[in-house]
């Protein structure tokens, strides 16, 4: 165990609730457990990697093929988008909070649930491509669900532009026989056509590549995954949109970290601050965006 894991572990963990471990590439990995559950988040990305309720499979999909180095994105679980979302001239993707190494703040645990608390700062590294100073914060509370919060300050003294999103990877039995409710009636945006509609009464199926916004009438929806017999709940605040994703077969074939057919066993469905719903954070001021996520038996 190098020191660095080892200081972790002396100074925040917590035996049977709170772990820290050396995981791929190096990166650190916190492992937290409760009497529901288990979970781990990378510091490198602040990324949510696995989740799994008792009594229940993987919430998540992780692709066996993810890439753990610095720089590189890591596909599946939580990626967190920040301060942009979706593509950005001359920058990656999804902005940098992902690929850059979060801080523990703190750690806690009660009965009902373990959490850790991680930051990140601007540094002249982000200023160079993103000129705002900032502390974000992320609180990854695994309880009776799996509740994610990112809080942004400005700590500068100019209006700070951020679209963002949580950007989780639900792992299904095969995404041909999930259905998605709470989308009726929702205004859409489809990307891949570039065409507005509203989405129709009923649950919602995806039949091919998929990349839409979608603003759901509640805060939240429930993805059904019949091939698992299990229904994965998600409700959300600090944000009005979903986009939902699938590379589907030809989308996948231009990824190197997805295996031939992996589209089949994922759904994203990203609560996001986008388009009409970006952020301009005012001096001094904050935003957050929340996720919480709960698996059931269908
Ligand atoms: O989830 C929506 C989206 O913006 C898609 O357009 C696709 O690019 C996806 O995110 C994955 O992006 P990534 O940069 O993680 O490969």
């Amino acid at each position: 165990m190098s020191d660095r894991i080892a200081q972790l572990n002396a100074q925040y963990g917590a035996a049977g609730r709170i772990a820290f471990r050396e995981g791929e590439g190096g990166f650190t990995v916190a492992q937290l457990v409760c009497r529901y559950g288990a979970c781990e988040l990378s510091l490198y990305g602040g990324q949510v990697l696995s989740y799994r309720p008792v009594g229940h499979g993987p919430v998540l999909y992780l692709s066996p093929k993810a890439v753990f180095a610095e720089g590189k994105t890591i596909r599946g679980g939580i990626p967190i988008c920040w301060p942009w979302f979706g593509k950005r001239a001359g920058s990656p993707s999804h902005g940098f909070a992902r690929t850059s190494r979060w801080t523990l703040v703190e750690t806690a645990y009660t009965d009902a649930y373990t959490e850790a608390v991680l930051g990140l700062k601007d540094t002249p590294e982000t200023r160079a491509v993103w000129p705002y100073p900032f502390e974000l914060k992320l609180v990854a509370r695994l309880g009776d669900c799996l509740r994610l919060t990112l809080s942004c300050a400005n700590t500068g003294d100019a209006p700070m532009p951020v679209t963002q999103a949580f950007h989780p990877y639900f792992r299904v039995r095969d995404i041909r026989r999930v259905r998605v409710s709470g989308l009726e009636g929702a205004a859409c945006h489809d990307y891949v056509t570039d065409s507005d509609s509203v989405c129709g009464e009923g649950d919602w199926v995806a039949e091919g590549p998929t990349d839409r916004l979608v603003n759901p009438k509640a805060n939240g929806c429930v993805i059904h995954d019949d091939g698992l017999g299990r229904k994965l709940t998600m409700t959300f605040s600090g944000a009005r949109s979903l986009v939902v994703w699938n590379p589907w077969e030809s989308g996948e074939k231009q990824m190197a970290d997805l295996d031939p057919g992996a589209y089949t066993r994922f759904l994203c469905v990203e609560p996001v601050c986008t388009g009409v719903t970006a952020l301009s954070i005012p001096p001094d001021g904050t935003a957050s965006l929340s996720l919480a996520i709960q698996s059931a038996n269908a």
